[in-house]
């Protein structure tokens, strides 16, 4: 194949990527979603649900390492941690770097997506058989509501906010996520790209602050994502979140304690976004 494309389906950017692939290695419509998995001369190999590219192995860490590392590193001892999605095991794989972590719940609804990824994405799903990870296949919107008090950390790695992923981000979500974290708990979530989603951006942030006291912002470039420029949504019940509050000891390719602090948006800039008095 040469000179082939693949066109991706995002639900909202009104823009389409291309990406160039030679081959198609796994193609199947599990009982929630189409997975594809494509070679790309430029990317490696891509994984794509439903028509949208999740990750690429060139570019993953840029997105996987703020994704785990900020929320990781403003909590001073991160012990019990909870992953809803992320079942490729990039998340978990960066989660699993702090020594502090005892225990790693990962809970994804489509177990066809770990399998996957346990085939073809070796350098993502690495820490699957860490005795510390547990790995779930349920809905995480219905698992976090049996919990009260017991994770430091949660970490929502979803898809687009459409079809099954789109409970992830109500204020009833984020209200089971809070009872579930303990009094001085954080949860993060990918909250999709700052220019073409900031309606969505802005309504899951408004969603968080009616839960939480401590609600945030912060971004990162993601190449292979419509719009590169990338939000994550943190919310904190006590500790501060703009400054990692420890030393970066974790082996990272991009993240570090200067690139926590660049991350997120100067205040003034966020409160422009948040009352709407800037857009793009
Ligand atoms: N999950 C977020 C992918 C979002 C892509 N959306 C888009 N391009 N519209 C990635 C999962 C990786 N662990």
């Amino acid at each position: 194949m040469k000179d082939v494309f693949f066109i991706e389906r995002d639900p909202y950017a009104p823009i389409r990527h291309c990406y160039a692939v030679s081959k198609v290695l796994y193609e199947s419509k599990s009982q929630y979603q189409e997975i594809l998995v494509l070679e790309s001369p430029e990317f490696g190999k891509l994984l794509v649900l439903d028509g949208v590219v999740q990750l690429d192995e060139k570019y993953e860490f840029m997105y996987h390492e703020f994704l785990a590392h900020v929320p990781m590193h403003a909590h001073p001892e991160p012990k019990d941690v909870l992953i809803i999605g992320g079942g490729d095991g990039g998340t978990l794989r960066e989660v699993l770097k702090h020594e502090s972590v005892r225990r790693a719940v990962l809970v994804d609804i489509d177990k066809e997506v770990i399998e996957v990824s346990k085939k073809f994405f070796p350098t993502l799903s690495c820490s699957f058989d860490d005795p510390r990870a547990i790995v779930v296949n349920e809905d995480g919107y219905k698992y976090v509501q049996d919990y009260e008090g017991e994770f430091d950390v949660i970490i929502v790695d979803s898809t687009d906010p459409v079809g099954f992923a789109h409970v992830l981000t109500t204020e009833e979500f984020f209200k089971f996520v809070f009872r579930a974290l303990k009094d001085d708990g954080i949860f993060c979530a990918q909250t999709e790209s700052i220019h073409y989603h900031l309606d969505m951006v802005v309504k899951i942030q408004n969603n968080l602050r009616r839960v939480f006291p401590l609600v945030d912002l912060y971004t990162s470039v993601v190449p292979i994502y419509a719009g590169y420029w990338w939000t994550y949504s943190i919310a904190s019940k006590k500790h501060p979140v703009r400054e990692p509050s420890r030393e970066v000891k974790v082996k990272t390719k991009i993240y570090s304690e200067d690139m926590h602090r660049h991350a997120f948006l100067p205040k003034s800039f966020y409160e422009r976004i948040m009352n709407r008095s800037f857009s793009f």
